[in-house]
C-alpha cells in the first residue's frame, strides 16, 4: 500500500441527548475523521479524542496536532506491507493513541477494500452478528433512569451499564435492581473513587452486578488488586489499560477479571487484537467499549468485536441513540433481541456519506506525498 495521500476533516456532531458520566457532560461532539488514500483506494478512520482533556489527556485539539506534526508526516508517502506495518512507524512517538488509532484504523479499512474482503474477516474475527448493551449516563433523577433502562430494554439491549459516581450509586443501584431484578447490570465509576470507599463497594456486592468498570485512578492498577481482593463482583478494567502489556501486569497482580477494550485507548487494531490475544490465553473476557462514535468509528467497533474472546455484550449500540443522521449508509442498526450483523462488503462495509461530512465539516487539510 503507497500511502499517496491523507485527509483530515473535523466535523461538529450534536448529540441527540447529553451523555454524563461522572467527571462531566458532553453534547457536542468534536469528531476527527482520517481518509487516507493509494490512489485507487480510500480508507476511513476516527479519531475518538473527546472535547476536553478529562476521560484521558487527549482532546480533539491535541489530536489535530499530533497528526499534522509527527504521526502523518512519519507515514505520507511511505509503503506498507499491510496496515501493521503502521505501529513501528510511529514507535518514537509516546501515548497518543488515539490520534495514532485514527489513522491505523483507516490503514487496516484501505487494506481490506485492497484486498476486497470484510474488515472484520480480515482481523481474524467469528463472530457474524456481535451482542450489544448500552451505557446510560448520569440523570437528573432515578425514576428518569428507570424510564431510560425500560426503553432499552424494551428495544432488546442484552445489558444495561450505568454511570455511577460518590452519592450517586449505591441507592441508584438498589432501586435498579428492585425494578429490573433479572437484567444483565453493571456500572462505570470512570475513576471517581478511592480505596477509602472500599465499604460503598461492599454494599453493592450483593445486587448481582456483572462489574465494575474503572473505579479507581485513571493509570491505577495495584489499588484496583486491593479492592478485586476485598469484594466479589468483578472488576473490568477501561483507563487504566493501553496496551497488551498493560493488560498482562493487571491480569497479573489480579488487577480485574474483565477488560473493556478501546480502539482509540489502546492505539488501533493491531493492539486491539495483542489485548485480546492476552486475555483470552488468561481466560479474562472482554468487550468492546465506546466513546460516542459518529458511524466510522462505530462500524471499526462492529467490526473488532467479531474477535472470539469479545464475548460480553459491548458499548456498540444502534447510531439513532445518538444521531438524528449518521455519516454512514446504512446507519449501523441493532436487531429486537440486541444484536448487530457484519456487513459483507469490503472494508467496514458501510458506505461513508461524504456529502453530509462536508456539511457538517468545520476543518480540513490534506497531506500529499
Ligand atoms: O467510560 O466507557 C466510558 C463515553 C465517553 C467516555 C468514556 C466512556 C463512555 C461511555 C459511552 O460509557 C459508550 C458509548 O455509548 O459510546
Ligand atoms: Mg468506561
Amino acid at each position: 500500500m503507497f500511502i499517496k495521500q491523507i485527509e483530515l476533516r473535523e466535523l461538529r456532531m450534536r448529540l441527540l441527548h447529553p451523555f454524563e458520566t461522572s467527571f462531566g457532560a458532553t453534547q457536542d461532539r468534536h469528531i476527527i475523521l482520517v481518509k487516507v488514500m493509494d490512489g485507487t483506494h480510500a480508507g476511513w478512520g476516527e479519531v475518538t479524542a473527546a472535547e476536553g482533556p478529562f476521560y484521558s489527556y487527549e482532546t480533539w485539539e491535541t489530536a489535530w496536532h499530533v497528526l499534522r506534526d509527527y504521526i502523518i508526516p512519519n507515514v505520507i508517502g511511505r509503503e506498507l506491507r499491510s496496515a501493521s506495518g503502521f505501529g513501528p512507524l510511529v514507535r518514537g512517538i509516546r501515548g497518543h493513541n488515539m490520534a495514532k488509532a485514527g489513522v491505523e484504523t483507516a490503514l487496516w479499512d484501505l487494506e481490506a477494500r485492497i484486498q476486497a474482503v470484510p474488515l472484520w474477516t480480515m482481523l481474524g474475527g467469528v463472530r457474524e452478528q456481535i451482542d450489544c448493551g448500552v451505557s446510560i449516563g448520569i440523570q437528573p433523577s432515578i425514576d428518569k433512569l428507570l424510564t431510560k433502562i425500560d426503553t432499552e430494554v424494551k428495544a432488546g439491549y442484552r445489558r444495561i451499564k450505568i454511570k455511577i459516581k460518590p452519592g450517586w450509586d449505591l441507592e441508584v443501584i438498589r432501586q435498579v435492581r428492585e425494578a429490573f431484578p433479572g437484567i444483565p447490570l453493571m456500572g462505570d465509576a470512570n475513576s471517581a473513587y478511592t480505596l477509602a470507599d472500599v465499604d460503598v463497594f461492599k454494599k453493592m456486592d450483593k445486587y448481582n452486578i456483572m462489574m465494575f468498570e474503572q473505579p479507581l485512578h485513571y493509570e491505577d492498577i495495584i489499588d484496583h488488586a486491593e479492592l478485586q481482593r476485598q469484594i466479589e463482583t468483578p472488576i473490568c478494567l477501561d483507563e487504566s489499560i493501553h496496551s497488551a502489556e498493560d493488560a498482562r501486569k493487571a491480569i497479573q497482580i489480579g488487577a480485574c477479571k474483565i477488560i473493556n477494550i478501546k480502539l482509540g485507548r489502546v492505539g488501533g487494531h493491531r493492539e486491539v487484537k495483542a489485548v485480546h490475544d492476552v486475555c483470552r490465553n488468561a481466560g479474562i473476557p472482554v468487550w468492546c467499549g465506546g466513546m460516542l462514535e459518529s458511524g466510522i468509528g462505530r462500524a471499526h467497533n462492529v467490526a473488532l468485536s467479531s474477535l472470539e474472546d469479545f464475548s460480553l455484550p459491548g458499548d456498540v449500540s444502534a447510531s439513532k441513540r445518538y444521531w438524528s443522521e449518521d455519516i454512514v449508509d446504512p446507519p449501523v442498526s441493532v436487531s429486537a433481541d440486541g444484536q448487530i450483523a457484519q456487513l459483507h462488503g469490503p472494508g467496514i462495509g458501510y458506505r461513508v456519506k461524504e456529502d453530509l461530512i462536508d456539511r457538517l465539516r468545520v476543518r480540513s487539510q490534506v497531506f500529499s506525498a
